[in-house]
């Protein structure tokens, strides 16, 4: 298949590129590198060294003598969009090209409108790409278990039989979600849901948890094909954080009670999840909803996995959480839909926490513990920022 990754230069865009390009498909990425300058902007760096995408791109044809064409450009500009889209004619396009860290889209006003109007408009263009140049196209994109939030019911795959004085329909999931980053792709969910209703797109919502680790088959085989390994307090996902703070010794940094409870998964699920959806295409006019995560787990619950795991002694500090979510509550989430396309998890092991331990040793001289305090405080109180 012909597969477009947008934010292909990014920490799960790139593997994915990678697997799809590895299991066959013809694959081009997209970025605008924003992803970079959000590092500039913040005084923060990946732990692993990234190259640009150009050597990425030429390492892996070495390598494998397979190419990967570039765009380089922004989707909320809509001739850049129109034009890839027309030159590359894609079959699938793969959509990770937002901003994604809640921390950030909380930093201030700027910040919250930045990230909205940049992931919806993004998503809009493309919406309107595919429609009018060729509405065969299946976008997949990106969503996030965040949307949901924390229901005290089951979270089902994205839509709900409803009953209401003696009535039923099939709607869109109620979401509540916990930041205006999650609330953008709220946002795009309902805009994906419109133009497969209206105009018989073909979508499928993968709303992914979160997600750790930071090896796929593919980025192992060379240094230079590696992806980012965020662990500062903006970017840097739950898990990926702990298994730095241990390897460096500094507490790990439980926000509240820990009693908060999410979905997770490993990123060599993400890669083959993206791989299942893309070769299994929604039908045309259908809004497919994916729960892509694997399991659930407290934040206390990874942080004793993280504990058990190393071999060193770890401390555990429980700070005032700097978001506001509830720290005890009901979780349970179906997610069976990509397991029946053919998915086989990888269920949180020791293994895998020892070779991220591993990562985190070879690379902790580059660490900057300032990083690691998280700044951001959904309450509006940052330090120094002005709205
Ligand atoms: N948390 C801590 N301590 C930390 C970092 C986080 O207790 O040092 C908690 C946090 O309060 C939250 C949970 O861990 O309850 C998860 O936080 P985090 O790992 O930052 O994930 P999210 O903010 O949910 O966002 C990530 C990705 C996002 C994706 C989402 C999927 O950044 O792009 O949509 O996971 O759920």
């Amino acid at each position: 298949m012909r597969i477009l990754v947008l934010g292909g230069d990014g920490y799960l865009g790139w593997p994915t590129a990678l697997h799809l390009s590895q299991c066959g498909h013809d694959v081009a990425v997209a970025d605008n590198f924003v992803r970079r300058q959000y590092d500039f902007e913040l005084g923060m760096d990946s732990l692993v060294p990234i190259e640009s995408l150009q050597t990425r791109v030429s390492t892996w044809q070495d390598l494998t003598g397979k190419t990967i064409k570039v765009y380089v450009g922004d989707l909320t500009e809509a001739d850049f969009t129109y034009e890839m889209i027309r030159d590359f004619g894609p079959e699938a396009v793969v959509h990770f090209a937002e901003q994604r860290a809640a921390p950030y889209s909380m930093i201030d006003r700027k910040h919250a409108v930045y990230t909205q109007v940049n992931n919806v408009v993004g998503t809009l263009n493309l919406l309107y790409a595919i429609a009018e140049i060729d509405p065969e196209i299946h976008l997949v994109k990106l969503g996030t278990m965040g949307e949901y939030g924390t229901p005290n019911i089951d979270i089902e795959e994205g839509w709900l039989e409803v009953e209401h004085n003696g009535r039923t329909d099939r709607m869109l999931y109620p979401k509540r979600p916990g930041s205006f980053y999650h609330l953008s792709k709220v946002h795009d969910s309902h805009n994906m849901e419109f133009a497969c209703r209206i105009w018989g797109l073909r979508a499928t919502d993968l709303n992914q948890g979160v997600v750790y680790g930071q090896q796929t088959a593919e980025t192992v085989l060379d240094d230079r094909l590696a992806t980012r390994f965020d662990y500062d307090a903006v970017f840097g996902t739950v898990l990926n954080r702990f298994v730095v703070q241990a390897v460096l010794g500094h507490p790990l940094t439980v926000y509240g009670t820990g009693g908060q409870t999410r979905g997770i998964i490993d990123i060599r699920d993400t890669v083959r999840c993206i791989q299942l959806a893309c070769e299994n295409p929604a039908e045309r006019g259908e809004f497919r909803v994916f729960n892509q995560m694997t399991e659930s787990l407290s934040v206390a619950d990874i942080a004793a996995t993280v504990a058990k795991s190393y071999p060193g002694e770890v401390t555990v500090h429980n700070l005032d959480n700097p978001r506001v979510e509830k720290e005890e509550h009901y979780y349970k989430v179906v997610h069976s839909g990509l397991v029946e396309l053919g998915l086989e998890p990888h269920l949180l092991s020791d293994t895998l926490i020892t070779s991220l331990f591993d990562v985190a040793k070879r690379y902790s001289d580059r660490v900057d513990l300032n990083a690691m305090q998280p700044r951001v405080n959904w309450r509006g109180a940052l330090d120094g920022v002005t709205r």
